[in-house]
């Protein structure tokens, strides 16, 4: 097991290198090289997965954090401006394909005009700053794989910000599709910076949080200036998209004094600050035209907030939070007529028979634009496990049509995420996106499943594990038991142990068909009953015990 480098940083402080069993590949569609990530199967076969780790997996590549990453989207072709605008959706909406469009559905084995007359719907963003040509672009909608974001980010307790450059790679590694930075407290800019000129996938920001550092941290001293200006030496840095608390109207906030947890949006909290300490209507909203010129000069894409998002089961789908939803609607269609991008924040908290109306109304009430939520948790009862929680609120709400999913750490509720901790999100959301992505139907779904399922019958388990989203604890698991290396070829595992394997026993039974030349479906079934009565009756001879004592593994092949 020499080859395990995916968990080992190097001494730049970055964790290199390929994935356990995968390759990093490249297509070349015309002059774009979209990337690829290939998993080698031991039977010679091999599949290509859709890849955002950026070239940090590819052996080939020559890192260095200070230089940043090879600025690819410069060289790419840049339609004129259309009226004005050079945005994608404006070329979208004019019937260009765009470079980027033909990147995106290259990687998603998808139609370019899908992607081009997806975008012109405002159905779904391509979030891709001019000034962050170092991105691969990605698409978020709802005909397409349904993406994740992890945010990182140093809270008062800071970390290096090496530390944070890191925290980013490790999440892309794992499969985070955007990052969000966070980052509040000193070095804000230069944190930024670094993130973003090392950053494969587009990466979004909060800007009230630094305009709140700007005025230390007094909600009522903010400006529509202040906020501005950090907006616009934000967009210069190249951020893709940002959030806006835009639907925080003052005449929302009395709607919150009822709810079991208020509001809990940390954006959200600091315009109902300001907006009550003023007895104004927030400089967000009031304001909203100006910011969608600043938008569409460098294509930032809205992420319009969910400021009134429940924060308790007891508080999901109330008044204040649809209020606001029905407010992100009409700024939808402002930012739209200026050819900006839109999508739209969502909960949070929401029990599961009520999460399909917020799908609804959210399409609904903002003429389709995605949908990107936060969870949302199922239920409040398992604080540490609220990754699980969301997870499912996260897979229910992606089904019904929800094209992003913030992640949730175990961590959530208590405290500032570790390495361990974004891995954790990382993972347990993509297995709810991707979830979503099998229920949906989307084309490439399958095919991953497909390939670890037939190695899994097939005793492959060194595939079984490079299939998987997590191969490094998927190996750890089945070598705590079963260290041996002839175990990776054994056709069993220490859970049922050599003699009551039910993949061994259906491979006899097809086997037994083989040989005896029983070939129709009945008499593969009634074979599979004989083969199945034996083993109980075996298994009752055995003394039915369903734990057996753990054999140990002797030599290659089939020990038992
Ligand atoms: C996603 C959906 N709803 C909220 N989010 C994320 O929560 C958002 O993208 C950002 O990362 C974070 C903003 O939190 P506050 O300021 O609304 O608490
Ligand atoms: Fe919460």
């Amino acid at each position: 097991m020499g080859t395990r480098v995916s968990t080992a940083p190097t001494n730049s402080g970055l964790t290199t290198g390929p994935i356990e069993g995968s390759s990093k590949q490249y297509l070349d569609v015309g002059h774009l090289r979209v990337p690829v990530r290939r998993i080698h199967l031991t039977n010679g076969e091999h599949l290509d997965v859709y890849d955002t780790s950026g070239p940090y997996t590819d052996a080939a590549a020559d890192i260095d954090v200070e230089r940043g990453l090879p600025r690819v989207r410069d060289s790419w072709a840049r339609p004129e401006p259309v009226a004005g605008a050079s945005t994608q959706l404006a070329w979208a909406r004019a019937g260009i394909v765009t470079d980027e469009m033909r990147f995106i559905a290259a990687r998603e084995g998808v139609d370019e005009e899908l992607v081009r007359s997806e975008v012109a719907a405002g159905r779904a963003v391509i979030p891709a700053n001019h000034r962050h040509p170092e991105s691969e672009p990605m698409i978020i909608g709802k005909r397409f794989a349904v993406k994740i974001n992890a945010n990182i980010g140093n809270s008062a307790v800071r970390s290096s910000i090496a530390d944070e450059v890191e925290k980013m790679v490790w999440a892309t590694r794992w499969g985070a599709d955007t990052i969000m930075d966070l980052s509040t407290g000193a070095d804000i800019h230069t944190t930024r910076e670094w993130i973003l000129r090392n950053s494969p996938v587009p990466v979004g920001t909060v800007p009230i949080y630094q305009a709140l550092e700007k005025v230390d941290g007094d909600p009522t001293a903010l400006t529509w200036e202040i906020y501005r200006d950090t907006v616009i030496e934000q967009a210069e840095q190249g951020v893709d998209y940002m959030t806006v608390h835009a639907g925080v109207l003052l005449r929302y906030i009395p709607l919150t004094a009822r709810r079991v947890t208020g509001i809990v949006s940390r954006g959200g909290s600091i315009m109902a600050a300001w907006c009550l300490a003023h007895h104004r209507e927030s400089f967000l909203y009031t304001h909203f035209e100006e910011l969608c010129e600043i938008f569409r000069r460098y294509d930032i894409t809205f992420s319009l907030g969910d400021g009134l998002r429940p924060g308790s089961i007891a508080d999901a789908n109330d008044e204040a939070q649809f209020a606001e939803l029905r407010t992100l609607g009409e700024l939808t269609r402002i930012a739209r007529s200026r050819d900006v991008q839109v999508m739209i924040e969502g909960p949070g908290h929401v029990p599961m028979h009520k999460i399909a109306e917020n799908v609804r109304l959210e399409e609904e009430l903002c003429d389709g634009a995605p949908f990107y939520t936060l969870g949302p948790l199922a239920t409040d009862i398992a604080p540490a496990y609220d990754h699980i929680t969301s997870a499912i609120g996260a897979a229910m709400i992606a089904q019904a049509g929800t094209a992003m999913l913030c992640y949730v750490t175990p961590k959530e509720h208590l405290g500032l995420p570790n390495r361990d901790d974004v891995k954790v999100g990382v993972i347990t959301y993509k297995i709810a996106a991707h979830a979503a992505d099998l229920a949906k139907g989307h084309p490439r779904a399958q095919e991953r499943d497909d390939a670890l399922s037939r190695a899994r019958f097939e005793f492959r388990w060194v595939d079984q594990f490079n299939l998987s989203l997590d191969p490094d604890t998927a190996r750890e698991y089945h070598d705590e038991t079963l260290p041996a290396e002839p175990a990776k070829t054994a056709h069993f595992c220490s859970m049922c142990g050599p003699k009551f394997c039910s993949m061994r026993i259906s491979a006899d039974v097809r086997a037994y068909a083989e040989e005896n030349g029983l070939a129709t479906a009945e008499d593969i079934e009634r074979t599979m009953a004989e083969g199945m009565a034996s083993k109980s009756a075996e298994f009752a001879r055995a003394g039915k015990r369903v734990y057996v004592p753990l054999e140990p593994v002797t030599g290659a092949g089939d020990p038992a």
